[in-house]
């Protein structure tokens, strides 16, 4: 393509996507996210953004997903997906906020700089798929995609609303047939239809039942469960709530990250005691469960018990099958409840990794291990298993003896169910009932394989939450000067005590997770390590203050 055709990336930003704020945006732990009128110019270049990268990948196609996932329906945000499915590159990352960050009359000259550095042939086709989630501001956002991808002359493809995974499952399939068909039918045909196989042949037995309450968390991934759940005759009794009616807000109050963070039950939900409920988030990338008790607690089952759950089922029809040489491995962050790792550990005998937050983290370690189950603590993760494990699975499934081929059939299947490409909500949903049935087990017992230690999640508003710097996955404070070991301090009071903080790639706060040997405890060191952060990171509004 000459330069000259470029005059059409400025003539869009001009007339179409100008830049109204100097406000500077970073691409963070899931793309952009901010408040989403502020998100015009940023997704039109993301648009431009994604036909280079597909050129650069020989024109294979580049996902855009439009989303602010977790957060409240005011924001929203922007993800890009790599060809096999995967988050963006880190390396584009830089790219990425530079495109977002120039001025409109720069835009142009910076377009053909970037096309210059990164070596894109804009001769080549180039495909971009698009996506969107069910907030109000989405159809704009996603129109700001397409007309980006069509002022590089790429072709673009919209889905409508769809989960975020899926958006990331048809990316794959379209770069790669032999993961699956690019539609919603094709992701349910794999997907739905492997948890339907393998529950025709696999009964419902002891402490397990097939009724599962669902807090759609009034996005997408609730809607879809809905038109999943017509299809299921039987196999799992669905009862939705928090579906996007009723003048239920997306995110508000309900859904995975609700429930994680405050460890309260959603609203929307009528509960009944020991029910087993999975919360889902606003785009279905997330998923957590929970049962009230008798005593209205709320037991939580976040990602690192799904991760666990996971990781020894898998395991369990490994050994079934004879496939001794082929190993399981977990990936956690430093969100991790201590007693998980522990488990893993000492319990499980797998072996477990810490990376920084973010699945784009935990993803590409997973991709090291022949099954790498990662999850973060917040419901956020899947698994992926090597080629060289889907093969020998394969193998024994046509060679092995009786009981061998029949592990190595639910495994298969167990595999066609996983969504590898990303967390993905839904397909966690079946994979977790489906090892929960084989087990025969009920949440409460899920909940007996270990013991979590007290933990607590703080939001924090500073004036700049880029003063906070972490190094060693996210668990050693490098900025501001003295916080960490402020930390170091506080820490050594408390029996079993561990903290650390780090700015959100997501919201405009600063998280600080405390973990400790008792509920007391935990929360004295939470608010403590709190009022360093506001001290020395130049908190805002009210400091935090210190539990009666
Ligand atoms: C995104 C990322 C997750 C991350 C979460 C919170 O999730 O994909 O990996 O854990 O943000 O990140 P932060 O703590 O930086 O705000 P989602 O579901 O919001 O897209």
């Amino acid at each position: 393509m000459p330069p000259s055709s470029l005059r059409v990336v400025y003539a869009f930003a001009r007339e179409m996507y100008p830049k109204t704020t100097d406000v500077f945006i970073q691409y963070g732990t899931a793309g952009f996210r901010t408040k989403a009128n502020l998100l015009e110019h940023v997704v039109y270049r993301m648009g431009l953004l994604a036909v280079i990268r597909s050129r650069v990948k020989n024109g294979r196609t580049i996902g855009i997903m439009i989303t602010a996932s977790h957060n409240l329906e005011p924001d929203n945000g922007v993800k890009l997906v790599d060809p096999d499915g995967e988050m963006l590159d880190g390396s584009w990352e830089e790219i990425a906020t530079r495109m977002a960050n120039v001025s409109d009359t720069e835009l142009e000259a910076t377009t053909a700089d970037v096309i210059r550095q990164v070596g894109a042939d804009m001769a080549l086709k180039a495909s971009v798929y698009v996506g969107m989630d069910t907030r109000y501001t989405s159809p704009r956002l996603a129109s700001a995609a397409v007309h980006g991808a069509m002022a590089l002359k790429g072709t673009p493809k919209e889905f409508g609303i769809v989960t975020t995974p899926m958006l990331h499952f048809f990316v794959k399939c379209r770069n790669d047939e032999t993961y699956g068909t690019p539609s919603e039918e094709g992701y349910y045909q794999k997907i739905v239809g492997a948890f339907k196989r393998l529950r025709a042949r696999m009964p419902v037995a002891g402490e397990y039942n097939n009724t599962l309450y669902v807090d759609g968390a009034n996005g997408v991934g609730g809607k879809k469960l809905n038109i999943i759940k017509k299809t299921l005759d039987g196999e799992l009794d669905l009862h939705m709530f928090n579906t996007g009616g009723n003048g239920g807000k997306l995110n508000l109050n309900c859904g995975a990250d609700h429930v994680k963070s405050t460890q309260t039950a959603p609203v929307g939900v009528e509960h009944v005691p020991w029910q087993r409920v999975a919360s889902l988030d606003g785009d279905g990338d997330r998923i957590v469960y929970y049962y009230i008790d008798d005593k209205n607690k709320l037991n939580l089952l976040d990602g690192d018990r799904i991760a666990t759950l996971l990781a020894s089922y898998v395991n369990q029809l490994l050994k079934e099958i004879g496939a001794s040489d082929l190993s399981v491995a977990l990936v956690q962050t430093a969100y991790a409840n201590g007693a998980s790792t522990k488990y893993i550990t000492e319990q499980l005998k797998m072996p477990v990794t810490c990376v920084s937050t973010g699945v784009k983290h935990l993803h590409h370690e997973a991709l090291k291990y022949d099954v790498g189950v990662y999850f973060e603590a917040n419901g956020h993760g899947t698994v992926v298993y090597s080629g060289k494990t889907k093969e020998a699975v394969r193998k024994i499934f046509e060679e092995g003896d009786q009981e061998q081929r029949k592990a190595a059939s639910i495994l298969l299947d167990i595999i066609d169910m996983t969504n590898e490409t990303v967390g993905d909500a839904l397909s966690d949903l079946f994979l977790v009932e489906t090892a929960l049935c084989a087990r025969g087990i009920n949440t409460k017992q899920w909940m007996q394989l270990y013991d979590d230690l007290p933990c607590q999640l703080m939001k924090l508003s500073v004036k700049d939450r880029n003063v906070v710097t972490t190094a060693d996955a996210d668990q050693q404070s490098t900025s501001p000067e003295g916080l960490q070991s402020r930390i170091d301090e506080l820490v050594a009071n408390i029996p079993s005590g561990r903290s650390f903080v780090r700015a959100s790639g997501t919201e405009d706060v600063v998280r600080v997770y405390a973990e400790a040997d008792t509920q007391e405890n935990v929360q004295k060191l939470a608010a403590q390590v709190a009022q360093a952060v506001y001290d020395l990171a130049g908190g805002v509004g009210t400091r935090p203050t210190l539990p009666e």
